[in-house]
């Protein structure tokens, strides 16, 4: 596949960066698309983002989602009295008023105003940082409730689809392609004895006990920018899978990367542990600000939403490692069946204290 640098100068040109004195580095730690932070001169910093074509099949749809939705969040933080260019993410429009610029390669750009004064964390360092990351997703929340869910579009088929996680899981195993399968025998086994919880949120979906609503669907700590002074959190980002969806999803997808305290790809497992404590901390830094909205069930499985996210995501990192990590960027050998096997050993922590999660949700409901 080409790489971005091989672009970046026609991306700079069509959002009107190239002037002399403009610096594009590459930036941050996402897996999926590939980040740039341009200074450019007099007019500021920005962020220029290639949308990655693997993980995105109609990356024009997925731009009228970020455009609509950072627009209806600037106005609904207006209206209760916050800064807009600093409490959401501003679209860039290109030099010739487009919200994005496609490539010779075909793929696609975006542009963001870069929000000055803010840093995001790696790893939820203090109970604090995770519950301001816990009021950034719960608001986040809060602000959309009205939004109308039927005008988005899907940016990824089935992305929360657990049960078809699994499956596709199960069809990498039986393709083997590299032959990797044999190194992972455990972590397989370890998944499929758990394929009857990969159906538990969808069920209750199915049944009506779950509603969909506007969701993030990717809450990691990471996507969240936290003002450099006062350590609030400020601004929701990654606004590429905001989609109908379950709550329990966005509050298990932070709890899955935040509840604890080694990175995502730690290899030595011995230092991966789920921290029911900070579970706790995220749980009423949520509810705070989405409480009101939520409904009973819904609180009461955010212990399914924690490990069906975790589960899932160990899932999604051991089908892309089997398959040639062809989906999650990797910057060593290995990387993916590393941060699988750390999802799997968060799992097996939380089914650990399982009944504990449960009591504690009970003084929430
Ligand atoms: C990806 O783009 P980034 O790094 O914020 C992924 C998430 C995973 C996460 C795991 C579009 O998020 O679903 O949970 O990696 N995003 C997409 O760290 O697949
Ligand atoms: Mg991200």
């Amino acid at each position: 596949m080409i790489q971005a640098e091989q672009t970046l100068n026609e991306a700079l040109a069509a959002f009107d960066f190239s002037g002399p004195g403009t610096q594009a580095v590459r930036f941050g730690e996402g897996h999926i698309n590939d980040t740039f932070l341009v200074s450019a001169g007099r007019s500021g910093r920005f962020i220029l983002q290639r949308v990655s074509p693997v993980a995105f099949h109609a990356p024009e749809q997925l731009m009228e989602n970020v455009v609509n939705i950072t627009e209806y969040l600037a106005r609904e933080i207006s209206r209760q009295g916050g800064d807009p260019r600093r409490e959401t993410l501003t679209v860039v429009h290109t030099r010739d008023g487009g919200a994005c610029f496609t490539d010779s390669a075909g793929t696609v750009w975006r542009s963001f105003l870069y929000v000055e004064g803010t840093v995001c964390h790696q790893t939820a360092g203090t109970p604090e940082l995770f519950a301001a990351s816990g009021r950034a997703f719960g608001r986040f929340q809060q602000l959309l409730r009205d939004y109308p869910a039927d005008t988005l579009h899907e940016t990824i088929p089935r992305f929360h689809d657990t049960e078809n996680r699994l499956q596709l899981l199960k069809n990498a195993v039986a393709a083997d392609p590299l032959g990797r399968v044999r190194e992972c025998r455990e972590d397989i086994a370890f998944m499929l004895a758990r394929e009857r919880d990969c159906s538990v949120a969808l069920d209750a979906l199915r049944v009506g006990e779950l509603p969909l609503r506007v969701t993030h669907n990717d809450t990691k700590l990471n996507n969240v920018l936290m003002d450099e002074d006062t350590g609030e959190a400020l601004c929701v980002i990654d606004l590429d899978t905001v989609m109908p969806g379950l709550v329990i999803n966005d509050f298990g997808d932070s709890i899955r990367f935040g509840a604890n305290h080694s990175a995502e790809d730690e290899p030595d497992l011995s230092k991966v542990s789920f921290d029911a404590g900070l579970f706790e901390t995220y749980t009423a830094a949520f509810l705070k600000e989405a409480g009101e909205a939520l409904t009973g069930a819904e609180i009461r499985l955010f212990p399914w939403g924690a490990k069906l996210m975790t589960l899932e995501c160990g899932i999604r990192f051991l089908t892309d490692y089997l398959e040639g990590d062809r989906y999650f960027r990797i910057s060593r050998p290995g990387q993916n069946l590393d941060r699988a096997r750390t999802q799997c050993k968060l799992v097996a922590d939380m089914e650990g204290c399982w009944d504990q999660l449960n009591e504690m949700m009970a003084r929430y409901l």
